[in-house]
């Protein structure tokens, strides 16, 4: 915790020590603390907080996990701290680990650095390989003939399986605030092999389940992209499928951290 214990009521004195006690930086990544419950810290491959400019975030993380790109860091804009900024370029890894026909889970935080135009859109994740696995925001345009900003999780070009391009949201600006600075929690899980879910801000918005097939290794998805265009802050890999309502505790838990420790 990095407020300096300045208060003037013994209030916010417990509260920090719930907060800290409850739900503290617990786990170890290689050496870095990762924010929140312990089945985070614990389960994480690949951690990075964006605070400190001079630290090669996610380099010092797994061995498995090659770092192909993370873009400058805007300091003080992130969720907590600083934040990567892949508004010119996504955060790019590399790893057998990133396969979907094994359970794991992708965390992180975004904000749109200015408020969303109605043709505007932005990326969340991708994965690729001999298939693609994707999510990201889609404005009004020619495609699928939107006429708002929508939501869309897809699964699509693996060999045997049926391609899904859900739309799961046609009017996303009407559920999720979308102004500039408006920080959410992005989750998507992949699970028995044949399952994508993915949760926003600790709910379920989609689930695509596999039609042909199941994922397998050999759909050599290696390739792991996050954000374009947005913010990106408190990014996680984890070595296994998390349950949503820990996921809903986790974001939770971190709106709590960050209001306490905002300026
Ligand atoms: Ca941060």
């Amino acid at each position: 915790m990095r407020r300096q214990p300045a208060v003037a009521t013994l209030l916010p004195i417990a509260l920090a020590a719930c907060i800290i006690g409850c739900f503290g930086s617990t786990g170890a990544t290689q050496g870095r603390s990762a924010r929140g419950p312990n089945w985070l810290g614990q389960g994480a491959i690949a951690y990075a907080d964006f605070d400190d400019p001079e630290r090669a975030d996610l380099r010092d993380s797994h061995t498995d996990i090659e770092v192909i790109r993370v873009p400058e860091r805007s300091a003080g804009q992130g969720l907590i701290g600083g934040c990567a900024n892949t508004t010119g370029s996504t955060i790019a890894l590399r790893s057998n680990r990133f396969s979907p026909h094994r359970p794991w889970t992708l965390s992180f935080w975004w904000a749109l650095p200015r408020d969303l135009p109605i043709d505007g859109g932005f990326g969340m994740f991708s994965l690729t390989g001999k298939g693609y696995i994707g999510a990201f925001v889609r404005g009004k345009g020619e495609w699928c003939a939107l006429q708002r900003p929508a939501g869309v999780l897809q699964v699509y070009y693996f060999g045997g399986i049926q391609n899904v391009n859900d739309i799961y949201d046609g009017d996303l600006a009407a559920h999720l605030a979308l102004q500039g600075g408006a920080w959410h929690h992005t989750a998507a899980v992949f699970r028995m092999g044949a399952v994508v879910d993915m949760l926003t801000d600790g709910r379920r918005v989609a689930r695509i389940a596999t039609t042909g097939r199941p994922f397998a290794e050999g759909d050599a998805v290696r390739g792991l992209e996050i954000g374009g265009g947005v913010l990106v802050d408190e990014l996680a890999v984890l070595n296994r499928a998390i349950a949503p309502e820990n996921i809903a505790d986790y974001v939770a838990g971190m709106r709590r951290i960050a209001e306490y420790l905002r300026p």
